[in-house]
């Protein structure tokens, strides 16, 4: 079955996490005349409670579409590091505790890693799409790379001053926004966002 497609002008962006808005908002700009980000709307954070990305972002899109009556655009994401069993994965924001310090958890995923060889890592996002009717549309992108320690770079936020993409020897943290924003988790899964339900003509505008 086809995807159902976007035809509104109003978007709400519903995270609370002011790193990822900053991106959405950028590559949602030529598809939506208006943002909306659930901080600015008041919506509560919901319990996420799924054990996937995926099953995240859904909870998070439906309850953001439901309590503001708006089509609502989730992401949950998170650091899979391959020698930790894909850890932190879904857990990427509560190793950051209460403070929501990514230092403690950067330094989290170094104790653990102790001295394992292993040091790949990829970054993993879902998008989901929700409408005030429950309907639900999701996708999925991932970067690959590794880890680097002592942490770099002030750009970005989270896990970005250890993470370093294939192919490159910056990390995001020190990359120019615009740079990771070509190849980043987040990027790909907007992309496949993009084609699957923003009309033809609109997608022209991008
Ligand atoms: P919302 O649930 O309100 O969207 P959150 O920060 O709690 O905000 P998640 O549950 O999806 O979001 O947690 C994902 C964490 O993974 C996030 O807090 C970041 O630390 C990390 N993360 C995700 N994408 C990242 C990126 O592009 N760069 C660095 N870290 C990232």
């Amino acid at each position: 079955m086809s995807a159902r497609i976007f035809t509104e002008d109003e978007v709400v962006i519903a995270t609370h996490n002011p790193g990822k808005v900053r991106e959405i908002a950028e590559l949602l700009g030529p598809y939506a005349s208006q943002f909306y980000s659930a901080g600015e709307l008041g919506l509560p954070e919901p319990v996420e409670d799924g054990g996937t990305f995926e099953a995240n972002a859904i909870i998070k899109a439906l309850s953001a579409a439901k309590g503001s009556g708006k089509v609502s655009l989730a992401d949950d994401s998170g650091l899979s590091v391959a020698a930790l069993g894909g850890e932190p994965g879904i857990y990427s924001a509560r190793w950051a505790g209460p403070d929501k310090d990514f230092h403690v958890a950067m330094r989290e995923v170094e104790t653990r890693l102790g001295d394992a060889q292993d040091r790949s890592a990829a970054f993993i996002c879902a998008l989901a799409i929700a409408w005030p009717d429950e309907h639900v549309e999701v996708f999925e992108g991932r970067i690959d790379g590794h880890l680097e320690f002592l942490p770099r770079g002030l750009k970005g936020f989270g896990y970005d001053p250890i993470f370093v993409p294939e192919g490159y020897s910056d990390t995001f943290a020190e990359m120019e926004p615009a740079l990771k924003q070509q190849m980043s988790h987040r990027a790909r899964a907007f992309e496949q966002l993009l084609h699957a339900v923003i009309p033809a003509a609109r997608q022209r505008l991008g």
